[in-house]
């Protein structure tokens, strides 16, 4: 578990659906009053069918003559219908209200959530998969909704029927309903037992499917690998020993249901033999009347559903638990990198000054540091290169500007002040990055240059497009900046990909510019053309530029070598040629001269 995400149930997950119910509480607790309403009037049939048998047992006894008892008999009857209608009507509105409550609470849940994950750092996506996430905002959350709409008034159903049920066996009978009653505290013993076994259960079963969402989402992101190296019969394998593993917990919290199913089975059942067993011998020793015995025998199911429903409600209660924790979890996580309370507001552009003092960072749960002791300056407006071998760390350095990630000693400073000082908001708004790993979202081209700037116009995008050398490219596609590209940028050669970047991270006039490798898989002349356009763009700007070809770094005002996470050199092309070490050697290798020629 990540630190910085706080363990869940601090809240107890009643008050936390309650506190996220706000703005539909007089709502859901009218639904469950009316709930326990509609559960009483159930047992308006029994009680006029008895009255009824009476009617017609005291005609039999006296001998007067059914018609004069019609109005009495007519008016029980309507009674019964009519009141009988007015239970459909309010059973009709109460479950529109569980419904409209369970949808808005969802909808709002599902919204908050996403805005967390949206705010989270790096360290939340490093230790998330996107499968799992998915599942949380899905499937887990519709447990939550099943638990508002569905759990929640069941219990009360079944508690209402049997509550009003059984004080209404008590005021016909006290000794019966005893009789009758008497099983049900060793159905809450089973009942009980039941929920210790399935809780685990559900909590296995929830893990599984999140396991297998994740083996899709990723198999089907990574299609293009999979086809690469014929990979599908591995992939369906390993796929279908997912689903068979879900499957098998699914099978195993049925298994769990069912061996508890027929003992909760049994106890209902037990009911109706116990009235007859018992009922009958209190008719033969005049204890009651055939007029109670039919209200009895009428209301049996009225604590017999409840029982039953009682080991459902329980297992849909634990899918619930197993859900909402996890729900719960991401709730109330809180993101390591935010805005501190008194940040400084930054709304205007920075001149562009950059410092790294003593600048050391490791990654989580990785062992060793990846940025060591760096120092360094950049001046506003200049560009300068940053170049080292593969893994050396530098796109590690340049995550520590827009505070991807926090240094665990030494500052990171823009125009002298602490890039942790700054809203983040304002930080990020003023850096331009065109990452290594190129994601471009399904829509048009122009949607994904003017992506951080939806009020660019189109005139600014085919600018913006020109700077980057796309403008060829997208003025060749059938339908020009309207071309819809797929996801992450399916239709698009690598090259097309970094220039679209590029094109994206220039649009929102960045005071400063990183570029991480993106003129890599460009050719020279192109990469020219966006030299020469990055020289002459009309607002300023400071650049960064990782890069690997001497071609790109030969222009710079100054470049850092990187080597183990430390600058192992620093100067001009010039300077660094004259000195020998890494970079004059990697001109040496590039360029195919002698050393000793560079070195001059
Ligand atoms: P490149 O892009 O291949 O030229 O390499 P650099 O110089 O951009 O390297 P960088 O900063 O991506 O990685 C430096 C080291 O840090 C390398 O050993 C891999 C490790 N690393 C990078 N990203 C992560 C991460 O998210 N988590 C962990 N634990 N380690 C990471
Ligand atoms: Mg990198």
């Amino acid at each position: 578990m990540d630190d910085n995400v706080k363990t869940p149930g601090k809240k107890s997950w009643m008050r936390w659906l309650w506190g996220n119910m706000q703005g539909h509480r007089v709502m859901y607790v009218i639904a469950i009053l009316m709930t326990v309403v509609y559960n009483i009037m159930q047992l308006i049939v029994p009680y006029f069918s008895g009255e009824i048998v009476s009617l017609f047992q005291e005609a039999a006894r006296t001998g007067t003559p059914l018609s004069e008892k019609l109005d009495e008999f007519i008016l029980n009857l309507v009674l019964m219908v009519g009141l009988t209608l007015v239970r459909i009507t309010i059973v009709y509105f109460t479950c529109m209200a569980y419904e409209y409550v369970s949808q808005h609470t969802l909808y709002k849940l599902r919204n908050f959530l996403f805005d967390k994950i949206e705010h989270q750092d790096m360290n939340f996506y490093n230790e998330y998969r996107t499968g799992d996430l998915m599942t949380r905002l899905t499937g887990d959350l519709d447990a939550v909704r099943h638990n508002v709409a569905w759990v929640i008034k069941s219990v009360v159903d079944s508690f209402a029927l049997f509550v009003a049920t059984a004080i209404y066996f008590f005021i016909m009978d006290w000794l019966l309903a005893l009789c009758i009653l008497s099983i049900t505290p060793l159905l809450f013993l089973v009942i009980l037992k039941f929920k210790h076994a399935s809780a685990e259960k559900h909590r296995i079963l929830r893990d599984k499917l999140s396991g297998l969402n994740t083996d899709a989402q990723e198999n089907i992101s990574g299609n293009r690998v999979v086809k690469a190296f014929a990979r599908e019969e591995y992939e369906k394998e390993k796929f279908n020993r997912s689903n068979t593993s879900y499957a098998e917990a699914n099978m195993d919290t049925q298994r769990t249901w069912l061996k508890y199913f027929p003992v909760i089975e049994t106890f209902a059942n037990l009911l109706p033999v116990i009235l007859l067993l018992a009922g009958g011998l209190f008719i033969i020793n005049g204890r009651i009347g055939i007029p109670e015995y039919v209200s009895f025998s009428m209301l049996i199911w009225a604590v017999a559903n409840p029982m039953r429903q009682l080991g459902n409600i329980m297992n849909e209660f634990q899918r619930f638990a197993a859900a909402s924790k996890k729900v719960m979890e991401i709730y109330n996580s809180q993101a390591g990198i935010v805005s501190k309370p008194d940040a400084v507001k930054h709304p205007d552009r920075f001149k562009g000054l950059i410092e790294f003092d003593h600048v050391s960072f490791g990654y989580e749960g990785g062992s060793v540091p990846v940025l060591r002791d760096i120092n360094l300056k950049i001046e506003p407006g200049q560009t300068v290169a940053i170049i080292g071998e593969t893994g050396c760390g530098k796109t590690s350095l340049i995550h520590m500007i827009p505070r991807f990630y926090d240094p665990e000693n030494g500052i990171v400073k823009i125009d002298g002040i602490d890039v942790k000082d700054y809203e983040l908001t304002d930080l990020r708004h003023n850096i331009g990055l065109a990452t290594q790993d190129v994601l471009l979202y399904s829509d048009t081209i122009e949607g994904n240059i003017a992506y951080g700037d939806s009020s660019l116009s189109q005139d600014e995008v085919v600018k913006y497009a020109k700077y980057s050398a796309a403008q060829e490219f997208i003025d060749k596609m059938p339908e020009g900046y309207d071309t819809i590209v797929g996801e992450r940028g399916v239709g698009l050669s690598g090259g097309q990909k970094q220039r679209i970047s590029l094109a994206r991270a220039l649009a929102i006039k960045p005071s400063i510019l990183i570029l991480d490798d993106t003129t890599s898989a460009v050719d020279m002349e192109t990469e020219k053309h966006i030299r020469d356009s990055l020289s002459e763009l009309d607002f300023n700007c400071t650049k960064i530029i990782i890069a690997q070809r001497i071609s790109t770094t030969k222009y710079c005002d100054k470049i850092f070598v990187m080597g183990g996470g430390r600058i192992i050199e620093e100067g001009t092309h010039k300077e660094l040629c004259a000195k020998g070490g890494y970079y004059a050697n990697l001109v040496s290798l590039q360029t195919g001269l002698e050393l000793r020629s560079i070195t001059g």
